[in-house]
């Protein structure tokens, strides 16, 4: 099995390895330079049609992307310690809120990303208004979060899971090109403290 992925800040990759982290778990892995557009090479276009990273390769010669998908493969193939739920009620409430944070936060983030930074100018018709416009999103999508941790210590309930690495790799991103979490976001700073705490932050 080898993982194909990118260094920070590369948001998707480091979500595979925090899981890993979490899990004890360690794999072989090949660095794909983005921005020397090796991802969109005629070689890696045969792992993925879509271009991107992370990708598993699994020994019968099987590619997997999606991070998500990625992750679920691994947990299934080693169970403990559990972060996409044991019940069926923990595992549609860790479902949902994978898809919220990529929904409500990190759309936003990825189209101020895409829309307006420098890094991204060649890539793309840049359509800045759209991006600037999406910062308003990501503030109301901080806002509600903050009023959703009223109740809990992590985003999916009171133990961490999946969803939190996928809420922390969007956060760290979104921080580094510029969108800084919403000062009076109180609850939304404690949880990015208590999960940045934890050594596979480090990932
Ligand atoms: N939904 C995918 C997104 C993968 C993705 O967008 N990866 C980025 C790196 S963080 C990438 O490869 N970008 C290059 C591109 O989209 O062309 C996942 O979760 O794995």
């Amino acid at each position: 099995m080898k993982l194909y992925g990118e260094d920070n800040p590369a948001p998707n990759p480091r979500r595979v390895r925090i899981f890993l982290a979490e899990k004890g778990l360690t794999l072989e892995q090949e660095r794909v330079p983005l921005r020397e557009r090796a991802h969109k090479a005629a070689e890696f276009l045969q792992k993925n049609s879509l271009g991107q990273v992370p990708v598993l390769e699994l020994d019968d010669g099987t590619f997997l992307s999606e991070s998500v998908s990625i992750c679920r493969y691994l947990e299934a193939e080693h169970s403990q310690p559990s972060l996409f739920g044991e019940t069926s009620r923990e595992q549609a409430v860790i479902d949902m809120w994978i898809r919220r944070i990529e929904f409500q936060l990190m759309a936003p983030i990825a189209n101020i990303w895409r829309h307006t930074h420098p890094l991204t100018a060649g890539l793309l018709t840049q359509y800045k208004d759209f991006g600037e416009s999406n910062r308003a999103h990501a503030d109301r999508a901080y806002r509600w979060l903050d009023d959703e941790l009223s109740d809990r210590s992590f985003i999916a309930g009171p133990t961490y899971t999946m969803a939190d690495i996928v809420a922390l790799t969007t956060v760290d991103f979104g921080r580094m090109i510029g969108v800084a979490i919403p000062e009076d976001c109180s609850r939304v700073l404690a949880w990015l403290q208590r999960v940045s705490e934890r050594p596979s932050a480090t990932a």
